[in-house]
C-alpha cells in the first residue's frame, strides 16, 4: 500500500525560491502521497482532504530536501594513502601524476578488482552518504580507460542504486586520463568513443564527463567526446580549470553543459559564458584542500553573473578522499566564502540542476518525497558544524 501521511510542526527549508535563500517556513506541513510530495504549506491551511491522514510531528526540527552529491568517483579500487604522504613532503598532485602515480595508479587497482570487490568497497561509501541525508548521488567511471573496466564500473554504479535506497546518476568519464603507453588522440578515437557507444547501448550512461587539463585532455580532444555525446542525445559536464586555465569552461558553456566542475581558474569571462549557457558551476572544496590549491574559484564573479553554484564531495582516492557532503558544505563556506544558504542550495536545488534533474532538490508539490529531517534549529548549522552529523532521519521516495 502506498504511504500517505502528513509531516507537521517543522521548520521547512524548501529551497524552492531562487531569490529567497532557504525559503524558510515555520510551522509548516508537508503531505506525502506515495513517492511524491502532494502539498506544502502552513499547518493551519492543511486542506481538509488530508486532515485525517497519519501525522508525524517534528516540532523543533528542520526539514530540507534530501541532499544530492552531484560529483563523486566512489567506485574505484585501492587507495592512494602513499600519495598523500608524498604530497606532505612537497610533491605536487601534478608531479605525482606525471611520474605515473595519480589517476593511472587507481586505474591499475580498478582493473584488477572484480565487480563484486568494487561493489563491496563502494557500499560503505554509499552508506556513509545516506547516513548524512543524501538521496541522490552521481557516480563517474574513468578508472578503467578500457572498455571492459569502464563498463564494469558503470554496472557497479547501477547496482549500488538497486542495493540501497538511493538514486544513482552515472557519468561516463572515459576521457579522465591518458592510459600508460597510449597517445591521447588515438585513445579518444580507438577506446573512449567506442566505449561510450557500448556503455550507452547498455543504458549505463546518464551524462558524459571529461577532464580538461594539462595532465589529461585538451579542449579539442574533449570536444570530440562531446560531439559524440550530442549525437547520442546525452548531456555533458566537464572537469574544467581545476589546476590551470586551458579553456574547458568556455567549451562546457559552448556545448550547453549541465555543469562545469572545479573551476578554480575560471575567469570573469568564463562566469559570463556559464551564466549565458545556464551551466552550473560545481565547487569541490575537498579537492582544493587535498591538493593544497591556493587559487579559490571566482565565487563573487559567479554571483555577479548569476551562475548557479553547486557543491559536491568529489569523493575519489586521490585528490579528494572526502566522505562527507556536510563537511564539503562547511569547506565551501570557510575556504570559498560561500554563505551557508548558498552551500545548502548547492547540495539541493543547484545539485539537481547539475544532474539535469527537475524532480528533486526542492520541497514543492509534485516533487519526489526525498527529504532530510535534522536535529537543528537554524539551517546554517548544517554548514557550521565540522564533522558533526545532525541527521534525525531521511525519507526516500516517501519511505521513512
Ligand atoms: N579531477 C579530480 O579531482 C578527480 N578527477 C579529476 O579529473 C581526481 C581523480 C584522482 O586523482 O584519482
Ligand atoms: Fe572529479
Amino acid at each position: 500500500m502506498a504511504q500517505r501521511y502528513v509531516i507537521s510542526g517543522a521548520k521547512v527549508a524548501t529551497l524552492a525560491d531562487d531569490a529567497n535563500g532557504y525559503d524558510l517556513r515555520e510551522g509548516a506541513a508537508i503531505v506525502v502521497l506515495g513517492d511524491k510530495i502532494a502539498w506544502v504549506g502552513p499547518e493551519s491551511d492543511l486542506p481538509s482532504e488530508y486532515a485525517g491522514l497519519e501525522s508525524h510531528d517534528h516540532a523543533g526540527r528542520l526539514i530540507t530536501p534530501s541532499l544530492i552529491d552531484c560529483h563523486t568517483h566512489i567506485v574505484h579500487g585501492g587507495n592512494r594513502a602513499q600519495e598523500f604522504a608524498l604530497r606532505l613532503t612537497g610533491a605536487s598532485y601534478e608531479e605525482i601524476a606525471r611520474a605515473g602515480g595519480g589517476i593511472v595508479s587507481t586505474v591499475a587497482a580498478t582493473r584488477g578488482a572484480s565487480a563484486d570487490e568494487l561493489l563491496a568497497s563502494a557500499l560503505p561509501r554509499v552508506d556513509a552518504l545516506i547516513a548524512q541525508g543524501v538521496g541522490t548521488v552521481e557516480i563517474k567511471s574513468g578508472y578503467g580507460l578500457d572498455t571492459e573496466t569502464e563498463l564494469k564500473m558503470l554496472r557497479v554504479a547501477r547496482t549500488l542504486g538497486q542495493a540501497r535506497p538511493i538514486r544513482v546518476m552515472t557519468s561516463f568519464l572515459g576521457a579522465h586520463a591518458v592510459p600508460a603507453g597510449a597517445e591521447a588522440d588515438a585513445y579518444i578515437d580507438d577506446v573512449c568513443l567506442p566505449t561510450l557507444e557500448a556503455a550507452h547501448a547498455e543504458g549505463l550512461v546518464d551524462a558524459v564527463d571529461g577532464f580538461c587539463e594539462g595532465i589529461a585532455f585538451d579542449a579539442a580532444q574533449i570536444a570530440r567526446v562531446f560531439d559524440r555525446a550530442r549525437a547520442l542525445g546525452l548531456p555533458v559536464k566537464l572537469h574544467a580549470e581545476q589546476l590551470s586555465h586551458i579553456g574547458g569552461t568556455a567549451l562546457a558553456a559552448e556545448y550547453g553543459a549541465l555543469s562545469a566542475d572545479h573551476v578554480e581558474y575560471a575567469t570573469e569571462a568564463d562566469a559570463a559564458a556559464l551564466a549565458k549557457a545556464g551551466t552550473v558551476a560545481v565547487l569541490l572544496p575537498g579537492a582544493f584542500y587535498t591538493v593544497h590549491e591556493t587559487q579559490a574559484p571566482p565565487v563573487q564573479a559567479f554571483r555577479d553573473h548569476g551562475v548557479a553554484m553547486a557543491v559536491g564531495t568529489d569523493w575519489n582516492p586521490g585528490s579528494s578522499p572526502l566522505g562527507s557532503l556536510l563537511l564539503a558544505m562547511n569547506m565551501a563556506c570557510t575556504l570559498f566564502r560561500m554563505t551557508p544558504a548558498e552551500a545548502l542550495a548547492g547540495t539541493t536545488r543547484n545539485a539537481a540542476r547539475a544532474l539535469g534533474l527537475t524532480d528533486s532538490g526542492v520541497i514543492a508539490a509534485g516533487m519526489r518525497a526525498d527529504l532530510a529531517i535534522w536535529d537543528v534549529s537554524d539551517p546554517a548549522e548544517l554548514s557550521y558544524g565540522i564533522g558533526i552529523n545532525p541527521l534525525h532521519h531521511r525519507i526516500f521516495e516517501g519511505t521513512i
